[in-house]
């Protein structure tokens, strides 16, 4: 084999790749497809450059369209949150949690955190960024009946140990964080209040979910390919306590913890950012009607799904429990060979120390949405799972009936040139 049939061999695989999605249903709740537009951008040379510091104050020459490219990316940002504190450099949702805690921390600090078999990301773990910065983090105590916050319980923590950070949000968003009632001890215990909306920012930028920074958030960080459907990226929203919160929070950033901040995928979430303020609000409405539906009919096949009581969900996730059907692994492979494609999950009452053999599924609808699947695709997709997990049918032969359903699902939709396909392959030699 030859160098150059090694490249060409990773160009196959990759092609491979496009076909494998493009003829699967795509339900992990934390991707999605970017618009013909924001792809473009990502071919282009921006790729290729630096950037270091902010608009005006640069480290390199060449910079004379980035910048223009930088400034009206923050102005769309600034106008679809409602702010005027906007970072749009972090390369990654992870990246921007590192700036927020290394801005807002010092080593021995507490941070109080939602438990991980509860939802919280990583980063938020002793073993993540937050670990790594030598914070202790303490867990609220969750309710899985509401599968939220227990708002009483965290409170008297929240007062007790007076912690540092408050970080909020998870990687399984079912319901809104009760940051409002909260807000009381939040105050005493003069505490940052973070939440980390990467899962939920599409919702809230389409104002189907709560709005944070109206409701006691200082700080919001988040990727930018979840429910908010742009490139691999990451950016930071504020409502600062002060100036000083939010130049910390910049110097954390650059030179903190990024040189130069990928100019191409900047330039394809300002893109992201003007579709989302034109269709944001029909997308994500969709996004959690299509969740809402999925959950219920996956309930009614005979399926535990989590929150039955509080409706399910209200974002664009469910969780559901497959202890009973072989568990979360087991499940989440068979559904694979069927090209139904979704990941394990840790359920709150599942040990957080064996996260590869948990009894969850979790289950996202924000993709599917945005090519253009509705209700009536939720039941077909139930009814499919349905065959795999539970009537155990051969995955193979539920293949077929994934790819014919799929077929018809192939063009981006809320965005400014429709029904391009996302899972084509672009040749350029
Ligand atoms: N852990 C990823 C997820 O929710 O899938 C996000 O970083």
């Amino acid at each position: 084999m030859t160098n150059k049939d090694d490249a060409i061999r990773i160009r196959e695989l990759a092609k491979q790749h496009n076909i494998l999605f493009g003829e699967s249903i795509p339900l992990i709740a934390s991707e999605n497809v970017l618009s013909p537009l924001a792809k473009e951008l990502l071919l282009s040379d921006l790729g290729s450059r630096y950037a270091e510091g902010l608009p005006g104050k640069r480290y390199y020459q060449g910079n004379f369209y980035v910048d223009q490219i930088e400034i009206l990316t923050t102005e769309l940002a600034k106008k679809l949150f409602r702010t005027d504190y906007v970072d749009v450099r972090p390369i990654s949702g992870t990246n921007a949690n590192q700036a927020v805690v290394f801005a807002l921390s010092h080593p021995g600090d507490i941070i109080t955190t939602v438990p991980l078999a509860s939802g919280a990301h990583i980063s938020s773990a002793k073993f993540g960024t937050v670990g790594f910065r030598g914070l202790n983090p303490v867990n609220y105590p969750f309710d899985v009946e509401t599968m939220n916050i227990d708002v009483d319980l965290a409170s008297k923590l929240i007062r007790l140990i007076k912690p540092k950070i408050a970080l909020f949000g998870q990687s399984v968003f079912l319901f809104p964080t009760p940051l409002r009632e909260l807000s009381d001890a939040l105050q005493e215990a003069d505490s940052y209040v973070w939440y980390d909306g990467a899962h939920v920012l599409g919702l809230i930028a389409g104002k189907r979910f709560q709005d944070p920074l109206r409701e006691g958030a200082h700080v919001i960080s988040g990727s930018t390919h979840k429910t908010l459907p742009g490139p691999q990226r990451g950016i930071i929203l504020g409502n600062p306590k002060d100036e000083e919160m939010w130049e910390k929070i910049q110097r954390a950033v650059f030179p903190g913890v990024i040189s130069n901040h990928h100019l191409n995928t900047m330039a394809a979430l300002g893109v992201t950012l003007a579709e989302h303020l034109e269709f944001g609000e029909s997308y994500a409405d969709q996004v959690i009607r299509n969740a809402k539906r999925l959950a219920q009919e996956l309930h009614t096949l005979g399926f535990k799904v989590l929150g039955e009581k509080v409706g399910f969900t209200e974002s664009h996730t469910i969780l559901v429990d497959v202890k009973d059907q072989g568990g979360g692994r087991k499940v989440a492979e068979d559904l694979e060979k069927a090209n139904i494609i979704l990941n394990m999950n840790l359920l709150p009452y599942d040990d957080q120390s064996k996260p590869r053999n948990p009894s969850g599924i979790r289950i996202g609808t924000q993709e599917v949405t945005r090519i253009g699947m509705k209700e009536s695709e939720m039941v077909e997709i139930a009814g499919l799972i349905k065959e795999v997990a539970m009537d155990k049918k051969d995955p193979v032969k539920v293949k077929e009936k994934v790819k014919e359903l799929k077929r018809q699902f192939m063009g981006v939709k809320y965005c400014f040139h429709e029904n391009f396909d996302p899972y084509r392959y672009i040749e350029l030699v």
